[in-house]
């Protein structure tokens, strides 16, 4: 492992993007290795042992597991230009306390309209009620800490790709239920380094339907 910045990641993980979204802004140059997580690497096991999950970013031969984790690391090590944490403490915890509710929140709850037909009614009503708090936290500033993008934003930010996914599951539109996201998501998409890490909408919403019909199978 020749590169001072390797990166164990997949193109459509919102976990991955967030880690490529924080190694643009701050222009780090990384090697990309993707997984298969049919087939894990024996480097990925190495690396995260405890989760065996991707992103693992692994710097000068040390690895960082969890994506929220590894961008507060890279914003600490690169800590040059794109500054992502706010520098006061109190901004910091609120900062954190947002990017903790959407791991919480985000992901099970979508995972749930696709893995389960049981709860489908439940788990729409449930994401369209983060969305409302999540939108409702944005209120009519341009991003999420303010005037510049920042921890939260790079936090949600990936999540954009899943839009459509979640309005073909969900049945409902983003545009109509929550027009100022949809505008922050299209300000965020303005930026190179979201643009290009973000995965294509339609390529997620082929993995989440290939997903589903295995989860209904098995
Ligand atoms: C979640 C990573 C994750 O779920 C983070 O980094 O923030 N809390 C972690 N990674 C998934 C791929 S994304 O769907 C993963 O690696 N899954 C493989 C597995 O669990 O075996």
């Amino acid at each position: 492992m020749a590169s001072e910045v390797v990166l164990l990641h997949l193109l459509h993980s919102p976990f991955a993007t967030r880690v490529r979204i924080a190694l643009a802004e701050k222009e780090v140059e990384f090697e990309s290795r993707e997984e298969d997580l049919s087939n894990k690497s024996p480097l990925l096991l190495k690396m995260n042992p405890v989760n065996k999950q991707i992103p693992v970013l692994i710097h000068k031969g040390k690895p960082i597991c969890e994506s929220l984790i590894i961008v507060e690391y890279i914003d600490e090590v690169w800590n040059h230009k794109s500054p992502l944490l706010p520098s006061h403490p109190y901004l910091r915890a609120h900062a954190r306390f947002w990017g903790d509710y959407i791991d919480k929140k985000i992901y099970p709850i979508g995972r749930m309209l696709w893995a389960s037909s049981d709860h489908e009614e439940a788990s729409k009503k449930e994401l369209i009620e983060i969305f409302k708090v999540l939108e409702g936290e944005l209120g009519d500033k341009p991003y999420y800490g303010g005037d510049t993008f920042g921890f939260v934003d790079v936090a949600l930010i990936p999540y954009y790709a899943f839009f459509h996914t979640f309005e073909m599951l969900g049945n409902f539109s983003f545009e109509a239920e929550f027009p100022k996201l949809v505008s922050w998501a299209k300000r965020c998409m303005q930026k190179t380094s979201v643009s290009k890490s973000l995965c294509d909408q339609h390529k997620v919403y082929e993995v989440v339907l290939e997903l589903k019909k295995k989860l209904v199978v098995e």
